[in-house]
């Protein structure tokens, strides 16, 4: 079949604009790896300082195309290149988990104190839990990446949270998918405990490993 003239000028402009968003998408990857980067090296370098790595592991993940479109849509937006960019900060995710919620401020603390890096908004859902229960520290930080053609900055959203933490919001996630978003009110209130369940369980862990890393007690004896 003979493709028309105005068939070829259709295919290249889906073709373009598939290009224009694959380029974009690369630009988000380049901008989570350099934050992976910089939280591996924290990690390293603190581990090997201080004997004692705060961090449990460390996740990245880029929004798929169809997430950015279901974003795009649910939110109301125009789906143009540049109300993408500037609405969807969280193209780019790095999730860290941390063994302990000081480990998490500490981390937040070294990541954005970095002279190249800039905090756009933070979240503290540590400090203000969600309504259900959900805790995490969120920061969409901006990062330079230097491509060929020059400099460009990338937001990225950084997710610190706790291994208890992390865990209750994976199930959750999972308990939302399932009942796609109208969980019972039972699994609602059952959720909510196993949140302060885990907040005390963060507690108590914290608690045990400062006393464990106190030292041995020194007794001075008057001699
Ligand atoms: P995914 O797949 O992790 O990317 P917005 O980001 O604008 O839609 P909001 O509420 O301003 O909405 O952003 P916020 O509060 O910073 O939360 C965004 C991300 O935090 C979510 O991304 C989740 O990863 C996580 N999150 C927030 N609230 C909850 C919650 O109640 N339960 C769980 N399990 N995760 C939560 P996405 O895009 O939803 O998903």
């Amino acid at each position: 079949m003979e493709i028309s003239p105005v068939d070829k000028a259709t295919l290249a402009q889906a073709r373009d604009l598939r290009d224009r968003f694959e380029r974009m998408l690369r630009e988000y990857e380049f901008g989570m790896r350099e934050v992976e980067t910089k939280i591996t090296i924290l990690r390293d370098e603190f581990t090997h300082l201080h004997a004692y790595n705060p961090i449990e592991h460390v996740k990245v993940r880029l929004k798929s195309a169809d997430s950015i479109v279901e974003k795009v849509v649910r939110k109301g937006l125009d789906g143009d290149f540049d109300t993408i960019r500037r609405e969807i900060t969280d193209i780019a995710g790095v999730r860290v988990t941390c063994s302990f919620v000081a480990d998490v401020y500490l981390l937040f603390e070294l990541l954005t104190q970095q002279d190249d890096v800039s905090v756009r908004v933070v979240k503290d859902y540590i400090a203000s839990p969600k309504p259900n229960g959900y805790k995490s520290l969120h920061a969409i930080i901006e990062v330079p990446v230097y491509l060929s053609t020059g400099t460009i900055r990338v937001p990225v959203e950084v997710q610190f949270r706790t291994i208890a933490m992390d865990f209750w919001a994976s199930l959750e996630h999972k308990i939302h998918y399932k009942f796609a978003g109208s969980v019972p009110p039972r699994l609602v209130q059952q959720l909510t405990d196993a949140a302060s369940a885990a907040s005390q369980l963060d507690a108590q862990m914290e608690q045990l490993h400062r006393e464990a890393h106190a030292g041995p007690d020194i007794h001075i004896v008057d001699v």
